[in-house]
């Protein structure tokens, strides 16, 4: 009797130990390599992005807009498993972007926004609810699109380079707020307030900075590279614009100065 509870206390000590490294497991975060080769694909490819799990929930979610026309997210957790956590309905061409997005700009991305040849879709993030989708025949072409709150409404918009033209689209109802005059054919745009007035212009990589609320061209001397990131560098509070292409080196240009910057 003596020996079977023995026996008996060693087995559920056991099921426990494995239960606990189960749980563990399951439990356990990304490790650092984990999260750096999800963050390296998210950031360096158009076609995909990342958000982490709403309610906290172990990994991080990446999401690959395919060429067949469709969102999948994937949650990627510890160990290489995955989940695959939404596909989307068949969209109409194939995905050539996509952003997660804080519309209501509260500081928490909220919302997928995505964009095929003719097409801008919108994505809520909790549910995958379908919030927009451009009209058929809207645009022809679109080129590049970007998130940020360019004007006096709380909410971010979506600004699209489509058609050779910058449109805006409101952030919270999905309404045109704005089409530009002049003609652009930027492949990238990011937006910011690269001059310090507290005011945010558009940057696109074929070298215009615009001015966001009026559409006027404040600067467009050189040409940027195909990719571009505006981040403050030295720490003025002001932004600046880093460009680079393939086999081209790196410049940062300092659009309050109209130069190029030398550390
Ligand atoms: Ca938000
Ligand atoms: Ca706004
Ligand atoms: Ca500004
Ligand atoms: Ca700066």
């Amino acid at each position: 009797m003596r020996r079977h509870s023995a026996l008996g206390a060693l087995l559920l000590g056991l099921m426990l130990m494995s239960a606990g490294s189960a749980l563990a497991q399951s439990e356990s975060e990304l490790t650092y390599a984990e999260y750096r080769a999800i963050a390296q694909t998210a950031v360096q490819l158009k076609h995909c992005a990342m958000f982490e799990p709403l309610d906290g929930e172990v990994g991080m979610n990446l999401v690959v807009g395919d060429r067949f026309g469709k969102l999948n997210v994937f949650r990627m957790l510890p160990g290489d498993q995955r989940e695959l956590v939404w596909t989307s309905r068949q969209l109409v061409g194939a995905v050539m972007e996509v952003l997660v997005a804080d519309l209501d700009v509260d500081s928490l991305d909220d919302h997928l926004v995505c964009r095929t040849q003719r097409h801008v879709y919108v994505f809520k993030l909790g549910d995958f609810f379908q919030a927009y989708e451009t009209e058929s025949g809207r645009y022809n072409d679109i080129r590049a699109f970007t998130v940020a709150n360019v004007d006096n409404d709380p909410a971010a918009e979506i600004i699209i380079n489509a058609d050779n033209k910058l449109y805006y689209l409101d952030g919270a109802n999905f309404s045109d707020e704005y089409t530009s005059l002049n003609d652009f054919q930027a492949t990238r745009i990011r937006c910011g307030d690269v001059t310090g007035d507290g005011r945010n212009e558009i940057v696109l990589d074929t070298g215009q900075v615009v001015n966001a609320s009026t559409g006027e061209v404040i600067w467009g001397d050189e040409t940027f590279g195909p990719r571009l990131e505006l981040l403050d560098v030295d720490g003025d509070g002001i932004l600046e614009v880093l460009t680079e292409g393939d086999g081209t080196p790196l410049k940062v240009w300092d659009i309050d100065f109209r130069q190029e910057k030398r550390f």
